[in-house]
């Protein structure tokens, strides 16, 4: 179902023609208004006037996080706060907290992005939305829950944690759809079973999950385990926050990136170049709509790709390929280049392991090692010959990270359910070099 038919059909020269007119005019509204556009314009020697056509605007300067980490908290808002009506804030890894405003308008725009998100997915009014997404600072809570209403749907607001009486809600309020990320939506299923719960047979029926890298092989885990259809929504708050791009029901092939709003590129990281699409890259967005806080160029350090191939659902948009991990992930082991997203490639292609494992980066002497802990099916303790079982896995494992990745690794098989399980974003990776 297309929620907003004139916008997201329109055909591509349309769009185009749209895109440089909102364009300008953001652009002339932040050299104007925000003291950094300014300097940074100016200091690569372009002005607002010089943006004739789309191409044009490849003479901006990229905008960084380090950027909005200097200009902390407010500095780089383009109205008086008597304008804002909300602020969010993520907490990122290191440093401050990024904090983005919104006026009024930005909520009802982002609440229409999130019902357009939540209709690609197949949902209508008659839904009821399980909203597991965190409510509070992070925008993935409030920002499905608005989307939500303004699609006419009914949210549950239950937010991150408490996961027995989540699993109790499933079973008694009947949502048809669910929000959460999808390491959640496999700790559901799993604590659902251990309560003894068929959870293949809730009333449940979509996922809309996103906020962290995930694979096809765990969204095939996660369909199975709950009877779902289970689709990839992306989004960040410096840009918005979820709803930047959906993946739609009948594609189920890249996620659609609403461009009447954000224009999308892919740059080299290394050498800030565009990348063809088709061809994996930096992604990059530009704000074209927004008022409270527009980003030019924004650099969002998310590896992907873009696909311009038209759909099947009718929408004309630009699609990105799942985001296959961030180039700040990146783990340098022993001068080699690991991404988690593809040593967990490595795990789900090997018979008898859960998807939950743990990457503990650390250094003997002078020398990077890497351990993976992952946790082994309950069926393997029920082999006879479980010790042989598990010492050939273990050298499965080993072997294919080399072979694949180029790393010597320590696997450690663990048993099942013993590893951290995560109520919002994974966290995979824990580097005892840096402490
Ligand atoms: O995670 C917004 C969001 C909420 C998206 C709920 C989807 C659902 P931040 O906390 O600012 O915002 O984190 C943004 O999360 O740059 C990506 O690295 C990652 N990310 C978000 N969605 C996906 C996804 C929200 N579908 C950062 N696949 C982004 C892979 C994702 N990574």
């Amino acid at each position: 179902m297309i929620f907003n038919e004139e916008f997201e059909t329109l055909p591509r020269e349309a769009l185009e023609a749209l895109q440089l007119k909102r364009l300008q005019q953001v652009v002339q509204r932040v050299y104007h208004t925000v003291g950094f556009y300014k300097k940074t314009f100016d200091e690569a020697g372009v002005t607002p006037d010089d943006i004739k056509t789309l191409n044009d605007f490849r003479r901006l300067p990229f905008t960084t996080k380090e950027d909005l980490r200097d200009n902390y908290p407010y500095g780089l808002f383009a109205v008086p706060m008597s304008n804002v009506v909300r602020v969010h804030a993520s907490s990122g890894t290191t440093g401050r907290a990024t904090v983005v405003g919104y006026t009024k308008r930005d909520i009802e725009t982002w609440s229409e992005l999130m019902a357009r998100s939540f209709a690609a997915a197949g949902l209508t009014k008659n839904d009821i939305i399980h909203n597991a997404y965190g409510y509070g600072l992070f925008t993935g809570g409030l920002g499905a829950h608005y989307g939500a209403e303004r699609l006419g749907a009914s949210v549950i607001p239950i937010s991150g944690g408490n996961t027995k009486r989540q699993v109790m809600i499933l079973q008694d309020f009947g949502p048809t759809a669910i929000c959460c990320t999808p390491s959640y939506a496999l700790y559901l299923a799993e604590q659902g079973e251990e309560m003894g719960v068929d959870m293949r047979s809730l009333k449940l029926r979509v996922g809309i999950l996103g906020a962290e890298p995930w694979s096809e092989k765990i969204r095939e885990e996660i369909e199975d385990k709950l009877n779902i259809t289970a689709l990839d929504i992306y989004g960040l708050s410096e840009v918005m926050g979820p709803g930047v791009a959906m993946e739609c029901r009948e594609g189920r092939n890249g996620l659609h990136v609403f461009e009447d709003h954000f224009i999308v590129e892919t740059i080299n990281p290394d050498t800030g170049e565009p990348v063809p699409p088709g061809e994996e890259g930096e992604i990059v967005f530009t704000t074209i709509t927004k008022e409270a806080f527009p980003l030019i160029r924004y650099r969002t350090r998310d590896i992907s790709r873009l696909m311009t191939e038209p759909c099947k659902c009718g929408r004309t948009y630009a699609r990105m390929a799942r985001v296959s991990g961030r180039s700040d992930d990146m783990l340098i082991i022993r001068g080699v280049n690991v991404f988690p997203s593809q040593i967990e490639n490595v795990l789900v292609g090997i018979e008898g392991l859960e998807p939950h494992y743990q990457l503990i980066v650390g250094r003997e002497g002078t020398l990077d090692t890497l351990e993976i802990q992952v946790e082994v099916s309950e069926n393997i303790f029920a082999d006879s010959d479980e010790i042989r079982v598990l010492q050939k896995i273990e050298r499965r494992i080993a072997k294919d990270v080399k072979d694949y990745l180029g790393v010597t690794a320590k696997i450690k098989l663990v048993e099942p359910k013993t590893l951290q399980r995560f109520e919002g974003k994974a966290s995979r990776v824990i580097d005892k070099r840096n402490v």
